[in-house]
């Protein structure tokens, strides 16, 4: 049956996804332009179905944020501290054992490990947490440091990028979280975060990191001073990316948080814009295979919806959020693995518990 849309310019898109061509700057700008929500969560659904049938993946996961001391305050940042400041804090590694420990009895099997970036912290540090992980959680998968991180650490301890990254992974790094990039455009860095690495570096650190047989992930930062064109070539940016290494794995549109950050006037996303972002990711990252709905910061419900709306992933249980929570995201700050599993289920889909690396676990529990 031929698919009729609200917006008639889907259709055009319909026959070129239906002809596996790739959409252009173009088709994303008419996509982010169009407010036939349904029709673009038809044409995700469609792109997804292919990919992932019925299946919704999650993660038993959790976070730790070893410092949120930052020398970068980034604008849109609610999270980090300067050395010194009432609420900044450091973690050591006896610290991060102790908040392994009190997880122990749960089949956790990816550790998702960030922070600021410290003026002072010896490189060792990272190799200790690094180690304190492993040592309590030899089988989990470490998911640390965004590519702003390690280049940091290569700067800060003049080592090359490539010897930094070795130096991570022969501790046990597994693989990158994809915060970072923000959104790909000389305008927003030199506005929202002028000292955090731009698009090149970014980038570069990325490509790195993959040729050195790590893989990654990829976020877009989205519902605050940033233009359609802008979303666009943020996600071209990417899929040129991956098109010359394979070495994403997943994409995670990130929803401003704007209370407590000196954007705070801005207001939340919609769920429309939501929908849409997760959909036209989808649609224009036709070579990343997974698309999260990061339920922190779309709530439960929205993620769930997502579902139908392009994703295949809702990241994980976590437990202990910090960065969204404390830009005034309201979700919780840790789901169940029943809950998890309900979620998905009521929404039509197989609940699938993955590894770090999206492989089907069945432990059981
Ligand atoms: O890079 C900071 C964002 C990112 C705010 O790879 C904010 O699986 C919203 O990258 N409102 C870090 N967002 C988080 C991140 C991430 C999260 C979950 C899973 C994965 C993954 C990666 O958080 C930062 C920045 O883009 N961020 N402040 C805020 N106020
Ligand atoms: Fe630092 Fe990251 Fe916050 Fe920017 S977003 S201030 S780099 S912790």
């Amino acid at each position: 049956m031929r698919t009729r849309f609200k917006d008639k310019r889907l259709q055009r898109i319909k026959e070129k996804i239906d002809a596996s061509r790739r959409l252009d700057a173009e088709d994303g700008r008419l996509l982010y332009e169009s407010n036939d929500i349904v029709g673009i969560g038809r044409l995700a659904d469609r792109v997804r179905r292919n990919r992932h049938g019925k299946t919704a993946y999650f993660v038993y996961n959790q976070h730790i944020n070893y410092t949120n001391i930052c020398i970068n305050r980034c604008r849109f940042c609610a999270y980090s501290r300067s050395l010194g400041e009432e609420g900044a804090f450091v973690l050591s590694a006896e610290d991060v054992r102790a908040a392994l420990e009190r997880r122990r009895h749960e089949p956790i099997t990816e550790i998702h490990m960030v922070g600021g970036l410290h003026p002072s912290l010896p490189f060792d540090h990272y190799l200790e947490l690094l180690d304190a992980i492993h040592a309590i959680r030899p089988d989990a998968t470490i998911k640390a440091f965004t590519a702003v991180e390690i280049d940091y650490l290569a700067r800060l301890y003049d080592h090359s990028l490539e010897e930094t990254i070795s130096r991570l992974k022969t501790a046990g790094l597994g693989l990158i979280p994809g915060g970072g990039a923000e959104v790909m455009s000389e305008r927003i860095h030199q506005r929202l975060f002028p000292r955090k690495i731009g698009k090149e570096r970014w980038l570069e650190v990325m490509a790195a990191l993959h040729a050195a047989g790590l893989k990654s992930n990829a976020t877009m930062l989205y519902g605050h001073i940033e233009t359609t064109e802008e979303r666009v070539a943020h996600l071209l940016e990417l899929r040129q990316l991956q098109d010359q290494t394979g070495g994403f794995s997943a994409f995670i549109p990130l929803a401003f948080h704007s209370e407590n950050t000196e954007l705070s006037d801005i207001p939340a996303t919609t769920a429309f814009e939501d929908l849409k972002n997760v959909a036209i990711a989808r649609l224009i990252l036709d070579n990343f295979d997974h698309i999260k709905a990061y339920w922190v910061m779309i709530g439960e419900k929205l993620a769930q919806t997502a579902l139908s709306f392009g994703a295949d992933d809702l990241d994980g249980t976590i437990m202990e959020e910090k960065i969204t929570h404390m830009a005034g995201a309201r979700s919780a700050k840790g789901l169940s693995y029943t809950k998890m599993k309900e979620l998905i289920g009521a929404a039509g889909y197989t609940p699938v518990e993955r590894d770090a690396f999206y492989q089907p676990l069945d432990n059981g529990y």
